[in-house]
């Protein structure tokens, strides 16, 4: 692929876009695709650095405004040294989480103007966008339980309440309603190998050209 694919998983806490992104890289790469996957935050020494204070120092007070500056500081690296690199070497990048994450976590959850949250996202992306968002649609509370029956602990922001959550999954919902034809809705409440199912044919349908070719 000569331009490149810049895919992004996206959802709730516990939808599963973790497992999602590794059986997607492990799909891509079957193909004879480059693939570079990657979280976010993290993804780079900053981002994970930054992700080591907005995640694990739970005991840390986080004003909204300056989560937002953290979180979009990690977002500028992660576009400049790893999306527009990978890209450009003509890689498939999948992203476990982007600006869509900021929308629904800090404008929806923290009530940040979202037109304010919007343009500073578009200022650390450089103007970059994903060629399309799969969105893992799952009832906050079914994500919840998935993380537990896992034993995973709760970092700061999966701290913040159920009505936080319950703000953040209706975000999602009103962002995926919102028109926007790069953001695909997946039900994520099938098992993992039919969730992925629901992925690759919406890559299919995306990209028809790309995954027609590969896939026969
Ligand atoms: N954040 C991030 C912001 O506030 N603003 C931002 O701009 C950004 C980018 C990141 C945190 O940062 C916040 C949001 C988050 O709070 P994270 O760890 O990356 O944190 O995100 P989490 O959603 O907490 O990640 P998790 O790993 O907990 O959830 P996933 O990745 O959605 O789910 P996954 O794949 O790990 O699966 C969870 C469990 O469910 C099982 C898995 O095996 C695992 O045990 N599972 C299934 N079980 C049944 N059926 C299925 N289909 C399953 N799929 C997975």
């Amino acid at each position: 692929m000569e331009d490149g694919l810049f895919l992004v998983l996206e959802g709730v806490e516990g939808a599963g876009k973790t497992t999602q992104v590794r059986l997607l890289e492990e799909w891509l790469k079957g193909l004879g695709l480059d693939v570079t996957a990657a979280r976010e935050p993290g993804g780079t020494a900053l981002g994970e650095a930054v992700r080591a204070v907005l995640l694990d120092r739970s005991e840390l007070e986080v004003p909204p405004e300056s989560e937002l500056l953290l979180v979009l500081a990690a977002r500028a690296a992660f576009v400049k040294d790893v999306v527009l690199p990978a890209r450009a070497r003509g890689d498939v990048v999948v992203a476990d989480r982007f600006s869509l994450s900021t929308f629904a976590y800090q404008a929806y959850g923290r009530g940040i103007e979202l037109e304010t949250v919007r343009r500073l996202d578009a200022f650390a992306r450089a103007g970059l966008e994903p060629d399309l968002t799969l969105l893992l649609d799952l009832p906050p509370e079914e994500g919840v339980r998935r993380q537990r029956t896992a034993g995973k602990g709760c970092d700061r922001i999966e701290q913040a309440g159920k009505a936080f959550h319950a703000r953040v999954a209706t975000g999602y919902r009103a962002l995926a309603a919102s028109g926007d034809h790069r953001i695909c809705v997946i039900d994520a409440v099938g098992t993992t190998d039919a969730v992925h199912g629901l992925v690759r044919a919406a890559l299919r349908e995306a990209f028809p050209g790309t995954f027609r070719i590969l896939t026969g």
